[in-house]
């Protein structure tokens, strides 16, 4: 896999300057931070970042505090693609006007700022071909305001709107196949990511910048709030919900679908595979579902079938 000759290290990168700067109030173990963190390694030159409506907007401008290091606009819940559309339109204008290179945009929505509300905005932005990344953090709930379910959302997942009571066992529908349905937009770059595994997440958000035309990164964001888990868990159940499946590593550059890093790994290998209950344990949010076997073994198969389409569509 490769951008360009762009091959971030260890070494390199701590020794590149950080744009979201520490001071932040996003929660400690709150995955947003590093995801934005990865993706901001990737930049190659000017950039402006779009900014919806949700946790990281919320808690990352505290007026009168920033932590970006960089250009920052914010948009409302429901339309960051239309705003960094507004964006690269008036630098394609300063770069005819004053023959300037121009910035790369890229912008930041939540899950429900994107599969919900800022969908129809997505999709224009897409049909349009408007030139960005468009960059997904997926803690899979309205987190900002108090944990309401969204269409990311697994199935049987608690959150404040979904409860597990007698009535009911959390949500009762599946979560939205996000990334098929905007690969569907046959735009040059898809991608999952999650921030386990960093290197693979750096270099798939520079082969989004780098493309002519929209690409989008759908990165997997753990919230210890709204999962319940421990804040040191992190990284950890960002890693497992790869490991078990739950979260393939793919891209798909002008329409070819590909597996990438561990997820390639466990197609080869599928011994690798884990176990979804990996994935469940740490997590508050699913408790309920590690005490009934017939509720587990259905996440189970949904998340072999997921794994299944998901190799088939990369040839594996
Ligand atoms: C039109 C509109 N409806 C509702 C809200 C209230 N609101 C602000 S952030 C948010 C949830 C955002 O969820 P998500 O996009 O998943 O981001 P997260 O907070 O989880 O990071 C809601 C409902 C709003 N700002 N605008
Ligand atoms: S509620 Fe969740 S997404 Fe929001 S800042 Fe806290 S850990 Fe992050
Ligand atoms: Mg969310």
């Amino acid at each position: 896999m490769n951008a360009g000759g762009f091959n971030p290290n260890l070494k390199g990168l701590s020794q590149q300057e950080d744009l979201l700067l520490p001071g932040h109030r996003l929660c400690a173990g709150c995955s947003a931070s590093i995801v934005v963190r990865q993706v901001l390694k990737a930049v190659r030159g000017p950039t402006i970042v779009v900014n919806a409506t949700g946790c990281l907007e919320v808690a990352t401008t505290i007026y009168p505090y920033t932590s970006w290091a960089l250009p920052w606009i914010h948009s409302a819940f429901e339309n960051v693609a239309a705003t960094a559309s507004g964006v690269v339109a008036a630098e394609r204008a300063f770069e005819r006007k004053k023959s300037e290179p121009k910035s790369d945009v890229i912008a930041f929505g939540g899950d429900g700022g994107t599969y919900d509300i800022g969908f129809q905005a997505l999709s224009g932005a897409l049909e349009r071909y408007d030139d960005f990344l468009y960059v997904l953090y997926d803690n899979e709930a309205y987190m900002n305001t108090g944990i309401q379910r969204s269409g990311s959302t697994p199935k049987y997942a608690w959150t404040t709107t979904t409860p597990v009571g007698s009535v009911e066992a959390g949500k009762m529908e599946y979560k939205k196949p996000i990334d098929l349905i905007v690969a569907a937009h046959d735009i040059p770059y898809v991608a999952t990511a999650s921030p386990a595994y960093w290197r693979d997440l750096i270099v798939k958000a520079r082969k989004g910048i780098e493309v002519d035309g929209p690409a989008f990164l759908h990165a997997i964001s753990t919230c210890d709030r709204g999962w319940r888990h421990d804040t040191s868990d992190t990284i950890e159940i960002a890693r497992l919900a790869v490991e078990t499946c739950y979260f393939p590593l793919f891209e798909v550059e002008n329409g070819e679908f590909k597996l990438t890093g561990r997820s390639r790994a466990i197609a080869k290998r599928p011994e690798l595979k884990k176990p979804v209950s990996e994935f469940l344990k740490p997590q508050g949010r699913f408790s309920h579902i590690l005490k009934n076997q017939s509720m587990l073994e259905e996440v189970q198969e949904n998340v072999d079938r997921y794994w299944e389409r998901i190799k088939k569509l990369c040839g594996e």
